[in-house]
């Protein structure tokens, strides 16, 4: 049942120290046997949960989270949301991601705050210029709201954005997607979550899958930190240690995992209303609700699982900034923070059945995958719901590093990878 809180109940709530306060979703013991296991309560994994109670009528689901939801990439991400992928398979994944974010408030009942306020990808040169024009073409031929815009423009749309042609890298137009933007992270968590629970959904944090039960090649449950559980369906979808997981099943993933770091300035009054993004001097910024700069940069070079980065990177992304935006050297820094991501060879994820029958992989999102995770979810519970993938995954299958048909999405990551 969900819960309403008017204005009154709140103020109740907040004089008695919220002692009658409900919880969002219940906190179960793990029950011995699901139809589904769900590994991961990030974004991607909430979102798989809803979608198998609520699409595909799945009720007796459990999320299994080793420490608590959203405390991986989902609260730590920089929160951009856009559509505007080059090739034909990741924009249409993308962009039915982008339908599900326009209706998501409504739908789980949970202010995600998702403002589209626009998302400018800078060119620097003239090649960056080809680049963009050939991705704005793809991106119109399927229906994405991608326009060109000049230099002249953009120093009209973004006041504070040095457009000068003596800039050491000046800037000579972009593109722009005005329904891309951005959410609140933490939001997207707790509301798919309460939605989850809601209709049913187990949502157990604190306990750490460890090991995976196979039979005969069919897989039968999961170890946990809390002990057994079984389940002939089980989906993994565990970020940053995807490859760490798919080792214990025996299968080898091609993923390398890398630091991803962002920070934030103090709160100044509204300064930015949009998304400005720049490949070349590897830099994109956003404001905060709360009024705060978010910025962030490529990942660090080396492969880790410390969820921090290295200062160079964070020095680089600063110097970007002030290169785009002149008055924010005087800005002070609040603080910064690492994920981490992993990255597939060509920049997208791996939405696949494995070779072990009911074990399924949803990772590889990289830099990336915030934008994806409605769409993603909705994607993962089909393919689980069905052991077959939907027509908008089938391409990110496991199979394409063997048969060769990548989809290069690195230019569109945007993120240095
Ligand atoms: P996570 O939120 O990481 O969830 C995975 C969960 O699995 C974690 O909670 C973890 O604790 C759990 N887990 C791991 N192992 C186990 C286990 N053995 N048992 C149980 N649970 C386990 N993407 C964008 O689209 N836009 C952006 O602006 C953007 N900015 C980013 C900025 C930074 C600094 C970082 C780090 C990432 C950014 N991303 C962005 C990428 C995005 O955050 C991720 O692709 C996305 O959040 C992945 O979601 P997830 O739910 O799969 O992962
Ligand atoms: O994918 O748009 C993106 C992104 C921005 C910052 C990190 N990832």
């Amino acid at each position: 049942m969900v819960q309403r809180y008017s204005a009154f109940s709140l103020v109740k709530n907040a004089l008695s120290g919220n002692q009658k306060w409900q919880r969002a979703w219940r906190d179960p013991e793990p029950k011995p046997h699901y139809d589904a296991i769900v590994v991961g309560g990030g974004g991607h994994g909430l979102a798989t949960a809803y979608y198998l109670a609520k699409e595909q009528g799945l009720k007796n689901v459990a999320v299994l989270e080793k420490g608590w939801v959203g405390g991986g990439n989902t609260g730590r991400n920089t929160t951009i949301v856009r559509s505007n992928y080059l090739w034909t398979e990741s924009s249409l994944l993308y962009e039915k991601a982008m339908q599900l974010w326009e209706g998501l408030s409504a739908d789980i009942n949970y202010n995600v705050m998702f403002s589209q306020r626009g998302v400018y990808n800078l060119g620097h040169s003239l090649q960056d210029m080809r680049d963009i024009e050939r991705r704005v073409a793809a991106n119109r031929l399927n229906g994405i709201d991608a326009q060109m815009v000049s230099a002249k423009t953009l120093a009209h749309a973004i006041p504070g954005l040095n457009t000068s042609p003596s800039a050491r890298y000046p800037i000579l137009g972009a593109s722009y997607q005005p329904r891309a933007g951005v959410a609140r992270h933490d939001a997207v968590a707790w509301g798919f979550a309460r939605a989850a629970d809601a209709l049913g959904v187990d949502i157990i944090q604190q306990c750490e899958v460890t090991g995976f039960d196979i039979k005969s090649g069919q897989v039968t449950g999961v170890q946990t930190t809390r002990g057994p559980i079984a389940s002939n369906r089980v989906g993994v979808v565990t970020a940053g240690h995807a490859s760490v997981m798919a080792e214990k099943a025996g299968i080898r993933l091609p993923l390398e995992s890398h630091p991803l770091q962002a920070f934030v300035s103090e709160p100044l009054k509204p300064v930015l209303d949009t998304v400005v993004m720049s490949n070349a001097v590897h830099g994109y910024i956003s404001q905060s609700d709360k009024g705060e700069l978010v910025i962030g940069a490529g990942i660090d070079g080396y492969l880790g699982y410390g969820q921090r980065g290295s200062f160079s990177t964070i020095e680089h992304a600063v110097q970007a900034i002030v290169e785009l935006f002149p008055q924010f050297s005087r800005v002070r820094m609040l603080r910064m923070w690492g994920g981490i991501v992993d990255v597939s060879p060509d920049a997208c994820p791996i939405i696949s059945k494995t070779p072990v029958n009911g074990l399924y992989f949803n990772c590889g999102w990289g830099t990336g995958g915030f934008k994806a995770t409605p769409g993603s979810g909705w994607v993962f519970a089909h393919t689980m719901a069905h052991d077959k993938a939907h027509a908008l995954n089938e391409a990110f299958s496991l199979g394409r590093f063997e048969s060769g048909a990548l989809i290069d999405e690195h230019g569109a990551a945007a993120v240095a990878h």
